[in-house]
């Protein structure tokens, strides 16, 4: 039955995992995988996290199965994130909400419904994007092409690029958009640039998925999910993906969700109804303690509070890592101009270093970033970043 299986290739990001694990270098930083580190080089388990959990303890409760869609707390906590608890979609009930397995999941919900409804249309994702959508629409039957995305000679976002490529799309066509903090590149379009891209999105009938993976990373809770009001804004009818594996530092507990803006509430009814079938023939529920901790803390004004303080440090320090990395190259005696890592938002620095300067990097040094040159600023801290430094001018 086994015998024709051929070796799946080992995925490019997870895979460096590994091999940074089995690296006996004493030295060695692992840049690779999109994760935040404290100053001290550790996963925080934050404290608004560890309350919650504290008061669930001290009620235990038993586990019955969810609600094919989670936990209605949880998913009316997501709505409020994503569109604003008293906004007009959520008001009139035109949002259905699911709770998902890690924003991965969300993506594969929204993309196995979305093949039911739109079987024949294309799949357009940045060039280049996290790989993962690539693989993940694909499985889900879709052809994936890409949309012109990042200009390496200048540094920055090739928008005439990727307008163009909009406007070629056919009508229908998917658009995998990152809402803020894009992964791999660090470069974001500015509002105005939004408003460009809603508008042809909007002529060209084309059908808008955001990856919210990372809001908060960038400038704020709020100003992350100003995109979304402009899609509203624009009448559009979008699907949003939800992560809060890096913004509650709870990457194994696998807590995402999938939004999809309806017509009305009757659409949304009817769309909701559909989105629990895939649920259903996948997994057929989700997993309580993750959702559970979420919606205990975003519903929880306090512990809410906290929360925002304590992503509001995330996302300080990792501005911080990149001033620390534009000096500490400088004073290292890297010539180049390296001052775009600081125009860079998110928790990473596409470093414009080749594969070769990578493999270097990581066989010389035990520095550990992506073959494309994707650094995770996250994993930066005051006692690897004069070491990181020092290895990158010398591959330099
Ligand atoms: N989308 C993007 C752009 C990501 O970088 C990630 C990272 O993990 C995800 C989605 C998936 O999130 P999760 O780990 O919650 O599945
Ligand atoms: O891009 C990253 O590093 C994160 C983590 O298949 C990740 O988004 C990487 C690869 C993958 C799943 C998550």
């Amino acid at each position: 039955l086994f015998s024709a299986v051929e070796m799946a290739p080992r995925d490019p990001i997870l895979g460096l995992n590994e091999q940074y694990n089995a690296d006996t270098n004493p030295n060695k930083v692992n840049l690779g995988v999109g994760v935040y580190f404290d100053d001290n080089g550790k996963l925080p388990l934050l404290q608004c996290v560890q309350a919650a959990e504290q008061a669930m303890m001290e009620k235990p409760a038993a586990r019955g199965y969810l609600p094919i869609d989670g936990i209605a707390a949880y998913d009316a906590a997501v709505k409020g994130l994503v569109f604003g608890a008293d906004s007009e979609p959520v008001k009139s009930g035109r949002v259905a909400t699911v709770q998902a397995i890690g924003g991965t999941g969300g993506l594969k919900i929204g993309a196995d419904f979305l093949k039911k409804v739109s079987p024949n249309a294309k799949v357009l994702i940045s060039d280049p994007s996290w790989e993962n959508h690539r693989a993940l629409f694909s499985n889900a039957g879709f052809e994936v092409g890409t949309y012109a995305y990042y200009d390496p000679t200048q540094r920055g976002v090739n928008f005439e690029g990727m307008l163009a490529s909009l406007n070629a799309a056919e009508p229908g066509t998917i658009i995998v958009l990152h809402a803020c903090c894009h992964n791999p590149t660090g470069y974001d379009i500015s509002p105005e640039q939004w408003d460009q891209v809603i508008a042809v999105i909007q002529a060209k009938g084309l059908t808008p998925f955001l990856d919210m993976a990372y809001q908060g990373f960038g400038y704020g809770i709020k100003e992350d999910g100003a995109v979304i009001d402009k899609f509203v804004a624009a009448g559009l009818n979008f699907f949003v993906s939800t992560s809060f594996s890096k913004s509650f530092s709870l990457y194994g507990e696998r807590v995402g969700g999938l939004s999809v803006l309806c017509q009305d509430k009757a659409e949304a009814d009817r769309v909701l109804s559909q989105l629990k079938i895939v649920i259903r023939t996948n997994y057929s529920n989700p997993p309580t303690h993750g959702g559970a901790v979420v919606a205990a803390v975003l519903s929880n004004p306090e512990l809410r509070a906290l929360w925002e303080k304590e992503l509001g440090e995330m996302r300080v320090r990792i501005k911080a890592m990149r001033q620390k990395l534009v000096d500490g190259l400088k004073a290292a005696g890297v010539q180049q101009d390296m001052s775009f890592i600081t125009t860079q938002i998110g928790m990473f620095s596409y470093s414009g270093l080749s594969k070769d300067q990578m493999v270097r990097l990581r066989n010389e040094f035990g520095v550990y970033g992506t073959d494309t040159g994707r650094m995770c600023v996250a994993a930066l801290n005051s006692k690897n970043i004069d070491y990181v430094c020092q290895a990158i001018a010398k591959v330099m």
